[in-house]
């Protein structure tokens, strides 16, 4: 059927470009690198990729902390290379979307170097609250960990940094910062690009009282906060519509009935939302530094009451892996092949927009890093240092580490099983999954087996089927922990989605009314067919698709 928005039924690829490809020789992965594996992500078969931030930045988190938002960092090349780039991918037919953080800057910026003067044009661009060094301005807790105020001598106040203190937030209750967000996006969108991802943009409006928070951390006075949805209409017109612009935000802690706004399908916001309710399974008590197991049966209410709440409202976005996530196929799997598609079917099967990841295409696991020297990332560090004060033995901390730090997905591309695994011919700049001689894109491409393929079938399926696109969802067995079953119903069309999610076989019981229908299997993980009867079994880690019309 004929979709007039292209990322309706098409998938869409996560770059992390540090680690990528390299093509200098520099350790870390660039835009040149990027090009010269156009032609794989064409091969898998997607419809755009997502670029997380290429501008020019100190590196604090990665490019998440933008000191210019009009040129490339030169690590990662130069404008040209990135026009080339946009150039090559759309003569492939892959869109371009660029991650636009418009939170916060980093402090490097010059609005934030000038702003720090309380008499400059710019102080007022952030948020400064008057205090002492002991008194804060209020108990608001950073995301990466302590306070989220950090004293300026030159300010003689506190700025707010919800991230990393070299990450200060920006004022949207200032309408120049309003307008010099529009002109960002405008100028990206000149440049040719297709999309814009928008870094925690459902935290850009804070409660103006700034109170402090006796229930928590603060987020509830600046999460979905009171002017976010007329900023977000602001900058749809000024900036999205005119643009043709596909736009995904990424929502921290946010609510359904917000997100029905984000991302209606009127487009008056957003085209999409991700959300982060299903990677909280296992976060016991809401503690994501805690070593703990996914509870499933969570997972599939959490799915349930999205794709039920979004169905014919809003758009969503599908993802199990990012780079802030460790990987899908260790984190809720055995690490093996089967899993990794049995993962892939699962999420693939639902309504939105699916991402993918990086390696999540063959199967990357978590490194399984057991020293703190192997990390990198600024939020990991931190935490190290926290879990420490709180008399947790190194051990125990590294455990935690090994299955929650964002680290665990940013390791390098593993391409084939030479040195760095084909990522770079020198040292990267963070160690690549000792894993990589087995499981790496040349033999993923060589082994029509593998998750690679699978993944590849999905993608043509979601263009050959609409029912993959328009179905509504329904949960046939919301109670078992060790299957997850569901079906897609459009008209008389249907999609019956039957995963295994444990390592051991598994008994599934099926109605007389479901039975009635002429189904053929679409998709099947394992060699081992199912036939549909009442009573049936799935073997360790197996999906099926079937469908009828
Ligand atoms: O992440 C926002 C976010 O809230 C997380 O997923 C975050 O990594 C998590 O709370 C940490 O436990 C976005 C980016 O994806 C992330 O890489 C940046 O560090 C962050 O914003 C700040 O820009």
């Amino acid at each position: 059927q004929e979709t007039t928005q292209w990322w309706k039924n098409g998938v869409i690829y996560q770059i992390y470009p540090k680690s990528f490809q390299d093509s200098t020789g520099s350790g870390t992965g660039d835009i040149q690198g990027i090009i010269s594996r156009l032609d794989y992500l064409k091969e898998l078969g997607v419809a755009g990729i997502w670029i997380t931030p290429m501008y020019v930045s100190p590196q604090y988190d990665n490019g998440y902390d933008i000191a210019d938002y009009f040129n490339i960092d030169p690590s990662y090349g130069t404008m040209e290379d990135f026009e080339c780039l946009t150039a090559e991918a759309h003569k492939r037919d892959i869109k371009v979307i660029m991650d636009m953080v418009l939170n916060h800057t980093s402090t490097e910026h010059q609005w934030f170097q000038q702003g720090q003067d309380p008499n400059n044009e710019y102080h007022d661009y952030y948020i400064w609250k008057e205090g002492t060094p002991e008194a804060l301005p209020n108990n608001w807790q950073s995301k990466f960990g302590g306070t989220a105020w950090k004293w300026s001598d030159k300010a003689g106040k506190y700025y707010l940094h919800l991230f990393a203190t070299e990450q200060a937030d920006l004022n949207w209750e200032n309408p120049k910062v309003r307008q010099q967000a529009a002109e960002i996006c405008q100028f990206w969108a000149k440049k040719g690009v297709d999309g814009l991802r928008l870094d925690v943009i459902n935290l850009i409006s804070k409660n103006q009282d700034f109170p402090n928070d006796d229930k928590g951390d603060g987020r509830r006075f600046y999460t979905d906060g009171p002017r976010i949805h007329e900023f977000l209409q602001e900058l749809s017109l000024r900036s999205f519509k005119p643009n043709n612009l596909m736009t995904v935000g990424e929502m921290s802690s946010t609510s359904l009935e917000n997100c029905q706004q984000y991302a209606a399908l009127d487009g008056r916001e957003l085209s999409m939302t991700f959300n982060f309710h299903h990677l909280k399974v296992d976060y016991p008590n809401g503690d994501k530094w805690t070593y703990a197991s996914p509870d499933f049966v969570e997972l599939k209410s959490i799915f349930n009451y999205w794709q039920q709440g979004m169905h014919g409202k809003a758009w969503n976005a599908l993802f199990w892996c990012n780079h802030d996530q460790p990987r899908i196929v260790s984190r809720f799997g055995d690490n093996s092949p089967t899993a990794a598609k049995l993962w892939a079917m699962v999420l693939h099967g639902m309504q939105g927009t699916p991402y993918i990841y990086q390696g999540e295409e063959i199967g990357m696991t978590n490194p399984d890093f057991d020293s703190i020297e192997h990390y990198r990332d600024v939020e990991s560090l931190n935490m190290y240092k926290i879990l420490q004060a709180k008399g947790k033995n190194t051990t125990e901390i590294l455990n935690i580490l090994a299955q929650k730090s964002r680290d665990n997905s940013r390791t390098p591309m593993q391409w084939n099983s030479l040195p760095n695994a084909g990522f770079s011919n020198a040292q990267p700049w963070i160690n690549v999954a000792s894993n990589y001689h087995k499981i790496n894109v040349e033999n993923a491409l060589k082994d029509k087996n593998s998750v690679f393929y699978l993944y590849q079938t999905l993608i043509k399926l979601r263009k050959q089927y609409a029912i993959f696109t328009d179905g509504d969802y329904y949960d046939l067995a919301p109670k078992t922990d060790c299957t997850w079953q569901y079906i897609r119903s459009k008209d008389n069309e249907q999609l019956l989605v039957l995963a295994n999610l444990s390592g051991e076989e598994q008994k599934v019981t099926l109605t007389s009314e479901l039975l009635s229908h002429s189904w053929e299997i679409l998709l099947n993980n394992d060699q081992h067919t199912v036939e549909l009867q009442e009573v049936l079994y799935l073997k360790p880690y197996q999906a099926v698709y079937f469908y009828h019309n």
